[in-house]
């Protein structure tokens, strides 16, 4: 691994794929300044070589070289491929998410980054993570875009309302790293910054154990569908079950009115909860009502991660949910 620390305003490689994003981005100025260089240097040459000499002369007429356009057409098509191809690579390593990661929820808002781990603890502008470990983040925003960017993994995404968008990191030395919103979201854009905080395994667990948490996003999410928002009255199972069944449908596919079918993942079941009229499962009556303006991003990611949570055997109601499902992309 090259390590890039000791160039003036560069920020630190702490993740593992920063290296390759360096080695692409000093590739790419590279290649900018081993075209440049020779184009100013022959512009220079020729300004000198052709300067007029003799008033209205007429310089002797060329007629292509065949060998000449093959050349310069092959070299700069490989380089645009080796940049095409390294870049991809680096793109598929950075958003295909992987399935052991684990999970943390991040709600963007003006002007601030709300984390929740799996295990209910909550953070502000803060974000603690074990270092050698996949981290996945499920992100979204109570207003308007924002975008989680943290230089030194070198890896950053959009935070878009309305939908999840996903972001995995792994950490290679503890440390504390800038977190900064990087698509401009208003008057108070610059100050929604906040740190991450890398440690070594055991301090984590330290931490973790050390701030207590309320509820884990599952337990809220089933308080929730249990109590507070009644939406056990129709999913409860059983024989009077009117709402569709939301035990194990995760990852699976459903039939849609209208014909269609679609794949359950977390947009989908937001959705679901937010406008069910829009997709209505086959079989049933659209009479569920929609929760918009009802529920903040917070509780709607409880929601999902509680329905997640229901395995095809465990009714909705009675007993303790089973763990989180992997999250699906
Ligand atoms: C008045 C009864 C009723 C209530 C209350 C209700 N639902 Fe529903 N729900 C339904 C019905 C009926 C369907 C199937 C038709 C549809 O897709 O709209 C459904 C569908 C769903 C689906 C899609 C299921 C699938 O198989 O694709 C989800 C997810 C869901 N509801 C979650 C919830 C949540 C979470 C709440 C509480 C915030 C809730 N529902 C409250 C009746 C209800
Ligand atoms: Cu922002």
């Amino acid at each position: 691994m090259q390590n890039s620390s000791w160039i003036p305003f560069f920020p630190e490689q702490a993740s593992t794929f920063a290296w390759q994003v360096d080695l692409l981005y000093f590739y790419l100025i590279a290649v900018s300044v081993a075209f440049a260089i020779p184009i100013v240097a022959a512009i220079f040459f020729f300004i000198v070589k052709y300067r007029e000499v003799e008033k209205f002369a007429t310089p002797e007429e060329i007629h292509g070289s065949m060998v000449l356009e093959t050349v310069w057409s092959i070299i700069p098509f490989i380089i645009s491929m080796t940049i095409f191809i390294g870049g991809a690579i680096v793109y598929f390593n950075q958003y295909t998410m992987p399935k052991d990661a684990m999970e943390i929820y991040v709600v963007g808002k003006q002007w601030m980054w709300k984390a929740q781990h799996s295990t209910g603890q909550r953070e502000i502008n803060e974000l603690h993570v074990p270092v050698g470990r996949k981290i996945k983040l499920t992100m979204t925003t109570e207003d308007v875009l924002h975008d989680f960017s943290i230089p030194a993994f070198r890896t950053k995404a959009d935070v878009v309302p309305g939908r999840y968008t996903y972001l995995w990191f792994e950490a290679t030395k503890p440390g504390r790293y800038h977190l900064y919103c990087a698509e401009y979201c208003g008057l108070n854009h610059s100050g929604m910054v906040g740190w991450i905080n890398v440690m070594e395994q055991r301090d984590f667990d330290n931490w973790l154990a050390g701030n207590t948490s309320s509820q884990t996003p599952v337990e809220m999410g089933k308080d929730l569908f249990e109590n507070k928002l009644g939406c056990a009255s129709c999913h409860a199972g059983g024989a009077n079950q009117r709402g569709a069944k939301l035990e194990g449908i995760f990852g699976k596919e459903v039939k849609l009115v209208g014909g269609g079918s679609t794949i359950v993942n977390d947009d989908y079941l937001r959705n679901s909860i937010l406008n069910p009229a829009a997709q209505v499962v086959e079989g049933f009556q659209p009479i569920m009502p929609t929760f918009k303006g009802q529920v903040t991003e917070e509780q709607l990611n409880a929601l999902v991660a509680y329905i997640k949570s229901l395995t095809p055997n465990a009714a909705a109601t009675t007993g303790a949910p089973a763990a989180p499902a992997p999250m699906g992309n």
